[in-house]
């Protein structure tokens, strides 16, 4: 997978562990073994629910005689990570409803990068033959509605609006309204990520919740959180706090692109109990992926051996 600069792999760091030749693994894995593997899986912001899973895997393994070599070590590892990270089967796909549009809610902090995960998932359905509509409900921050009608104008997609620092329940109304009246297929709405208070934000987008459900019954019928892959536990933290007011469908991890710091990715999916939906791996408008499980835990763990 292109974008990820995991150098050395995981892997390689491991194996730097010295604990993973032949006689060291039929002996079993050492108190001290298992310590250093936990301070590496910690360092590349697993978190420690998911680190304490992955080790406490692998020493079974080991116990029961299933992992002899190093290659079934990395195996184990790169399987176990994989399911951890399984989400649908199809994370790419927006759910589409068979009539009306559907109403997508992209949420998360100030610079996470919703205005541009926006920007990149209205221009890939767009591509897959959707009828697209933005709302900007993002009305508290200078610039927000610009940055999302600049984008707007540059894939040629229309962008409902309302006025500066006016009520982004109200827009997110409008945006439905009209996607409902121009028969629009999915209508992608982006939020404020920051008020005053951190309580002032989640009782606003719990508001937008309401009124859009209020115009469409079951709408919105994705929420989708989009965190920062690069701040590490601090997204695991913001993401508890959205998951609280608004049931996530789906996360976007966006800049993971050159990043060494892919295990964030781990960490989000054990502790969030939210499927990863997509990555974000650039700022362009075609830099976004949807979540491929076994393909990041393969890149994360690195194939030289
Ligand atoms: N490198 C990189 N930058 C990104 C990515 N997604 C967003 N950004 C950048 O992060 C900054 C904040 O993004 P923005 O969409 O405005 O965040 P918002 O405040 O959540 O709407 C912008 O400079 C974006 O270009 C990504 O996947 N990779
Ligand atoms: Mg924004």
């Amino acid at each position: 997978m292109a974008g990820l600069g995991h150098k050395p792999g995981l892997w390689q760091r491991i194996k730097r562990l010295a604990l993973t030749d032949v006689g060291a693994l039929v002996r079993g894995l050492k108190a001290d073994d298992l310590e250093q593997m936990e301070q590496l899986l910690i360092e590349a912001d697993f978190g420690v629910p998911a680190t304490l899973d992955l080790v406490g895997f692998l020493e079974a393994e080991v116990r029961k005689g299933k992992v002899k070599t190093d290659a079934d070590l990395r195996d184990a590892f790169t399987r176990r990570m994989a399911e951890m990270l399984a989400g649908p089967a199809e994370p790419g796909r927006i759910a589409r409803q068979a009539d009306g549009p559907t109403v997508v809610l992209v949420v998360g902090v100030n610079g996470a990068g919703k205005t541009t995960s926006v920007a990149k998932l209205a221009h890939r359905l767009k591509g897959e033959g959707h009828r697209v509509l933005l709302g900007a409900a993002d009305t508290w921050r200078a610039g927000a509605v610009a940055q999302l009608e600049t984008w707007a104008d540059r894939l040629g997609i229309e962008c409902v609006s309302g006025a500066a620092k006016g009520d982004p329940a109200a827009v997110a109304f409008d945006a439905v309204e009209a996607a409902i009246a121009r028969k629009a297929d999915v209508v992608l709405i982006d939020t404020a990520g920051r008020l005053h208070t951190q309580e002032g934000l989640m009782a606003e987008l719990g508001k937008v919740v309401r009124v859009v459900a209020r115009k469409l019954p079951g709408a919105p019928h994705e929420v989708l959180l989009v965190l920062d892959g690069t701040v590490g536990q601090n997204a695991v933290q913001q993401g508890k706090q959205f998951a609280q007011v608004v049931q996530p469908t789906g996360l976007i991890v966006t800049k993971l692109d050159g990043s060494a710091r892919g295990g964030a990715v781990v960490a989000l999916r054990r502790e969030l109990d939210v499927p990863i939906r997509f990555i974000g791996v650039g700022e362009g408008v075609d830099d976004l992926r949807p979540f491929d499980a076994t393909a990041w835990a393969t890149s994360l763990v690195g194939e030289q051996v």
